[in-house]
């Protein structure tokens, strides 16, 4: 039974798949590396199966086709809920965050007893490499506008990089998680926020990917955008209610 479960979420990362399986095996060596692969084109999926028949210690989940990264998780949380872990993790697959950090995000999960550990950027101590002005400003834009709607207390909301502890997930209700894009991450930690668990931010230096193409697209900022202010009204009107 793993104890922690790193999850990898990957659409056409196989020039990427190697590096980030290696460096998260040396990093933490007792977890397990879970790839959640939608169906990628360029193979991935199969370079993840290689993977996985040499090492115990990885394996991959096999997805119909590309759904979104919100989806992409759940599934594999469950995955990993199904096999009795503590923590699951979850990092990129195109190198921007580093699986080092791994070490002190799980460490800081296990001396704390926080429900979720956050990777941070946008505390004291965290840092962007490579990124343009503009999608530096994106990100801080996106930040700020959700801190303030949904009054939360984190800098990094939208943050990639995590440790979660799975009974949180229960909690939350993870399964009526709605959000498919990057706005998942929002949505989650705002659910583990709103109920009233012990989050911790770390800071952690991003790195802009190496390689391979962004999945990112303007249809995934504005459906953070029209979520994060659905949220910020309907908890408006509760309090107003209240
Ligand atoms: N399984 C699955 N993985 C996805 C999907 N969309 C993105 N990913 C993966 O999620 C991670 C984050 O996606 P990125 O494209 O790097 O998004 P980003 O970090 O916001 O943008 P860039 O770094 O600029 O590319 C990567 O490992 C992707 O391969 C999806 O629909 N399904
Ligand atoms: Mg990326």
């Amino acid at each position: 039974m793993p104890e922690l479960v790193v999850v990898v979420p990957t659409y056409n990362e196989a020039t990427n798949l190697d590096s980030i399986i290696g460096r998260i095996r040396a990093a933490v060596p007792d977890a397990t590396v879970l790839v959640v692969d939608d169906a990628s084109p360029d193979g991935t999926g199969a370079l993840a199966d290689a993977w996985a028949a040499r090492d115990d210690h990885v394996q991959c989940l096999h997805r119909a086709g590309k759904d979104g990264l919100g989806v992409a998780y759940r599934d594999g949380f469950q995955w990993a809920r199904n096999r009795g872990a503590t923590w699951v993790a979850q990092i990129d697959a195109d190198g921007s965050h580093n699986p080092n950090d791994l070490v002190a995000l799980c460490d800081i999960a296990r001396t704390t007893g926080a429900a979720l550990v956050l990777g941070s950027r946008w505390v004291a101590g965290g840092a962007i490499s490579g990124w343009s002005r503009i999608r530096e400003a994106i990100s801080r834009t996106g930040n700020s506008y959700s801190r303030m709607m949904l009054k939360s207390q984190i800098h990094d909301l939208t943050a990639g990089f995590r440790v979660i502890r799975t009974d949180i997930l229960r909690d939350i209700d993870i399964d009526r998680v709605a959000s498919s894009g990057y706005c998942f991450q929002v949505e989650v930690a705002h659910r583990i926020e709103s109920h009233g668990a012990l989050i911790v931010e770390h800071p952690i230096t991003f790195t802009e990917r190496a390689s391979g193409v962004s999945k990112m697209h303007a249809g995934i900022v504005v459906e953070a955008l029209l979520r994060v202010t659905v949220w910020g009204v309907q908890r408006w009107l509760n309090r107003r209610g209240n």
